[in-house]
């Protein structure tokens, strides 16, 4: 595994455009941290000390290293070849959250919902919101130390998907493993809509 991205995971030099995705996930999937480790442009984060106000709104159990809280959105770029560039939009899952979604996802192409094996059923209010706005989405698993290891297809059954949703494992703090989840993510919405493309 390098920084590089492999030649053959490349989309086809055809497409020749800024692609805009949404990252979304509950509380502490790792949201920022996967946006942090593929922008080549210093993200941009609106975090905030989380407070002793916030907790109870945002469950931190389990979650002891989590020390701050995303209460707007994150920002990164990441340019996949010279003909496509990735500009990511991290926005939290949290129902308080939604009407932000609603601007954002404006122009995106597609989600890619983040999720973590601990708390799965934080998860599913997020899946169902992206299915009710008929947004695309792929899911990429963010690995844990204490994770329970699950095959995608056990995910996949338990996260109630649809067999053509894209399920890849992930850690969100190595580069090439992020590339490949929004790769796997982009690669779907192109597949699914190619007349859409450049139009
Ligand atoms: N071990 C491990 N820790 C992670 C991973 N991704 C995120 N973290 C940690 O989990 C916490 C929550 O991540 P963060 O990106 O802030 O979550 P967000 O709320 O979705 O933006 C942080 O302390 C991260 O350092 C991962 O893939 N593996
Ligand atoms: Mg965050």
């Amino acid at each position: 595994m390098g920084s590089a991205v492999s030649a053959e995971r490349y989309l086809p030099e055809t497409v020749q455009q800024a692609v805009k995705l949404l990252i979304v996930g509950a509380f502490g999937v790792g949201k920022t941290t996967l946006i942090g480790s593929v922008s080549e442009i210093a993200p941009l984060r609106t975090e905030e000390t989380m407070t002793e106000a916030s907790i109870g709104v945002d469950s931190v159990a389990g979650l002891t290293d989590k020390k701050t809280t995303t209460v707007a959105m994150d920002f990164g770029r990441l340019t996949l070849n010279p003909q496509l560039a990735l500009y990511l939009f991290g926005t939290p899952g949290q129902r308080r959250f939604w009407d932000l979604w609603e601007g954002l996802s404006e122009g995106a192409l597609g989600v890619l919902v983040i999720v973590d094996t601990r708390r799965l059923e934080d998860s599913f209010e997020v899946l169902e919101q992206l299915e009710l706005r008929h947004l695309p989405f792929a899911v990429a698993v963010n690995q844990f130390p204490d994770s329970g290891r699950y095959s995608p297809e056990e995910l996949r059954e338990a996260l109630d998907l649809l067999a053509e949703t894209p399920v890849v494992m992930c850690d969100a703090r190595d580069r090439a493993s992020s590339v490949d989840a929004l790769i796997a993510l982009a690669e779907y919405v192109y597949d699914r809509a190619p007349a859409e493309v450049g139009s």
